[in-house]
């Protein structure tokens, strides 16, 4: 590899890597960048100053990695998503650029402890669930596997809602992340955009296809970006973030000079709020405009960024892209495909079929679900009225496939209707995901099965024109952040067990420990670290079966499912109070989106019996219900370490993949779950005997709707079950949870009742496999060993050689 110091072209002083040359930047940052001493340092300004000092280590990383990939002139890839989960940054950073042991030893002097520093690291929720974290694990694999990549998003001002519990429900409070300000965001006012929005199209004369748009609105967007590095490798790619702001014009002088102080500023106000709060919906739609307007934004911004970054190397539009793939994280930035055509055809003045072809071959789009409500979907005349242009265009690119149905589907009205990117069913409407089939070169689900799923029901016409452009991507996880740093103690047990830390970028080393799972000094290290991890959590006795749900609260994932299994648990003790209970622990944790209002009953009723069975004296030695407050990454990264079982119990058909599931099989929880998304693959890797399965498979389900679906049934046919709902009807848990009950035995959209005997049995299973401490441990090590399948730098690498085409791009070490 070549070397490369691009400090010593420029005379700049290099960053020392020694204890003291730490101490001496530390100080520095305190003294002139804080403007501070040690003496009157905060917290907070130890904590900023840090910040900067370890930030220093990567940007000059971040200038090589810059250097390298701009001579080289590669393929890139542009990741866009209205999502990014990305956790805290200075545990990450002082990993990514090994100077952890630098960092606490320099704090020394400053009376802090590193501990104490980085709980004031306060993560950016700038996403809901899975989605959002995915993205985060894939640019992190992204920059640790070289490849030149970009990824690009949103500053909300306001991340993912604050979650806490006020008499047992969910409340909510706003995220004001930034609100100390972020050390790690480079701010880089000079690339700022302007957006248009509304406005009217006008006919540009002697072209029959070009329109001149005249947007009624317009509205700047501010770029920076945050650093991304790759783990034991040079390369340090960006994530860029853009806010929204109102221009200079916005500011109305002379309104604010005759006393009318909201009039003046609200045209800045209406354009800051397009970046001002994220969604907090997961999995399901909301029409609202200023969503349209944020994904607008955020393609429109990110477009003409990766236009002037590829114009820097190249002028041919028609390498554009041989040097450019984006992709597309699920439907939320499909608007770029028109807004593209709009730039190409109207701005640069291509022909349509010669900007046509460029497009499609220039994006991908990775579909995340199979819930219909999550489909999006805007009606046209919203759509309209906010981007007259790009509907024009909309209705151009339908006319020319409608037109490539017709010829391969001769006369077969009915499929063109099916697959017109305009619903005319009721209201007409725009249907985003068969837009980004049409307009993008590959399409991929993110599990085999939802990926099978999706070409044989909801995108089924799709794959009869183009079965080529269907693909799979299994979804994956970052392991630097999910075991290394979540679980340190794990981390030394592996490393020593495996000669060294290189599994960390080879997570399929892990299969190297499985000649250990019968080394009986191996597990009780194995036992001990999970036993240390609960204790640190705290949760409830370390000893006990520490039994996990966490992620977003949705009935399609079977929250209630759990409660079912609890409530029953507590029947069983309670009249049985003698008997030889497994003491569990049952943690939940997650946030319900604020207007769904079933999923908000399921947290009540949750809490509701989780305080019943606290107050009864003789239940409560052997079950305990723990809710966990505001779960986001942070917390995420405390559960997951602690937990031996892993529930995974949605409906199957339901969830794409579930990422959770792998975090939790990684550090050496077994999984209880369904034949549903990525469970079935994680059931073939860690095999079938260690792998507690239950329930109805997706074709089953479809089956049950299909013959008609009656809960009522399993009702009068169980004596449990029927316990377990008449005990919350008759208001065994303080009255709360009628609605759950209700919403259960009326129509059980998730099937919940028909899988509820079958979950009961398999949890017998999961306890006679607890009560035998080595085999519970032996399969435990070998979840972790059979799952470095399931490392992002898999899903990367996947990814790079099927969809992007792309290859690495090494960055040169310096001397
Ligand atoms: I669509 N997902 C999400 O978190 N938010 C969304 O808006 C949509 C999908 C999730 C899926 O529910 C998970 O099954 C999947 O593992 C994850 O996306 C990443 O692919």
């Amino acid at each position: 590899m070549g070397r490369m110091d691009l400090r010593q072209g420029i005379g700049l002083r290099r960053l020392g890597s020694t204890a003291d040359d730490f101490q001496q930047d530390l100080l520095s940052s305190l003294y002139y960048r804080k403007g501070t001493t040690v003496e009157s340092a905060s917290a907070r300004d130890a904590y900023e100053a840090l910040a900067l000092t370890v930030r220093d280590r990567l940007a000059d990383r971040r200038a090589r990695t810059a250097a390298a990939q701009f001579a080289h002139n590669p393929r890139w890839v542009y990741y866009l998503s209205a999502e990014y989960l990305l956790g805290a940054q200075l545990e990450q950073n002082l990993l990514y650029s090994g100077t952890g042991d630098l960092a606490a030893q320099a704090l020394k002097p400053l009376g802090r402890s590193l501990e104490e520093i980085e709980d004031l690291d306060v993560e950016p929720g700038l996403g809901n669930g899975g989605l959002g974290r995915l993205a985060a694990c894939l640019i992190d694999s992204m920059a640790t596997r070289d490849i030149p990549a970009v990824g690009y998003g949103i500053r909300y001002d306001f991340g993912i809602f604050k979650q806490s519990l006020e008499d047992g429900g969910q409340a909510e409070r706003a995220d004001d992340w930034a609100f100390h300000g972020n050390p790690w965001e480079f701010p880089a006012p000079d690339d700022r955009q302007t957006v248009g929005f509304y406005g009217h199209t006008e006919p540009v004369p002697g072209s029959p296809v070009r329109k001149r748009w005249v947007p009624g609105e317009t509205v700047l967007g501010e770029p920076s970006h945050m650093l991304v590095p790759g783990y034991n490798t040079e390369t340090v790619n960006i994530v860029r973030l853009w806010r929204a702001r109102g221009s200079e014009a916005s500011f109305d002088l002379s309104r604010f000079s005759a006393g009318q102080y909201a009039e003046a500023v609200q045209e800045a106000v209406r354009a800051e709020n397009i970046s001002k709060v994220l969604y907090p919906d997961d999995s399901t739609e909301l029409g609202r405009e200023l969503r349209l307007k944020q994904q607008y934004f955020l393609c429109s911004c990110s477009l003409r960024d990766i236009i002037r970054r590829f114009r820097l190397r190249n002028e041919n539009w028609d390498d554009f892209a041989d040097k450019t793939i984006i992709q597309l994280n699920d439907t939320h930035p499909t608007v770029a495909i028109p807004e593209l055509m709009r730039l190409l055809v109207d701005e640069y003045e291509l022909d349509w079929d010669r900007a046509w072809s460029i497009t499609r071959r220039t994006f991908a789009y990775t579909c995340h679900t199979l819930l219909p409500e999550a489909l999006e979907t805007w009606p046209v005349h919203m759509f309209e009225r906010l981007l007259p242009r790009h509907l024009e265009i909309i209705y151009l690119i339908n006319m020319h496939f409608l037109r490539e149905v017709e010829a391969h589907f001769p006369g077969d009205a009915d499929r063109i209707r099916r697959m017109s990117i305009i619903g005319e069913n009721g209201e007409r409407r725009v249907r985003m995901a068969h837009l980004a089939v049409v307009g993008t070169e590959a399409v991929n689900g993110v599990a085999e099965l939802h990926s099978k799923l999706l070409r044989e029901t909801v995108l089924q016409d799709f794959a009869d024109l183009w079965p080529a452009k269907f693909q799979n991507v299994t979804n994956g996880i970052s392991p630097r952040r999910f075991i290394r740093l979540a679980n340190p103690r794990l981390s030394e047990v592996i490393s020593d067990g495996l000669g060294g830390d290189g599994w960390l970028n080879d997570l399929d080393r892990l299969a190297e420990l499985e000649s250990l799972a019968d080394d009986p000094a191996f597990r009780e290290r194995w036992r001990s670290v999970k036993r240390a991890n609960k204790v640190d959590l705290a949760a409830g006795d370390p000893d006990s079966l520490t039994d996990v749900m966490i992620k977003r609260f949705h009935e399609y994932k079977r929250q209630q499912l759990k409660l079912l299994h609890v409530i029953t648990m507590y029947h069983r003790i309670r009249e049985n109070p003698n008997g030889d209970w497994i003491p569990r622990t049952v943690l939940f944790a997650g946030k319900a989106a604020p207007a769904y209002h079933a999923a908000k009953h399921i947290i009540r009723l949750i809490n509701a019996v989780a305080a019943t069975i606290a107050a009864d004296p003789v239940v409560a030695p052997h079950l305990r219900v723990v809710f966990a407050e505001n779960y986001n990454v942070t917390l995420a990264e405390r559960i997951i370490p602690a937990a031996d079982l892993s529930e995974q119990i949605s409906l199957a058909g339901k969830e794409a993949s579930g990422t959770g599931n792998m975090k939790l099989a990684l550090n050496g929880a077994l999984t209880i779950g369904t034949l549903d998304g990525a469970n079935i693959e994680i059931r073939a890797h860690v095999g079938e005997e260690n792998f507690f399965l239950f329930g109805l498979d997706a074709f089953q389900a479809a089956e049950a709707r299909i013959n008609g679906y009656h809960p009522r049934e399993h009702y009068e046919r169980d004596a449990e079950l029927r316990a377990a709902l008449d005990a919350i009807n008759a208001g065994a848990f303080g009255g709360v949870g009628r609605e759950v009950a209700e919403s259960l035995l009326g129509w059980d959209e998730y099937l919940t009742l028909a899988d509820y005997r079958s979950y009961l049995d398999c949890q017998e299973e999961v306890e006679r496999a607890w009560r035998d401490r080595d085999r519970w441990t032996r399969m435990s090590i070998l979840n972790t060993a059979r799952c470095g399948f399931f490392s992002a730098d898999r899903t990367v690498a996947d990814y790079a050689a099927r969809i992007w085409r792309v290859a690495p791009v090494p960055v040169p070490r310096e001397d």
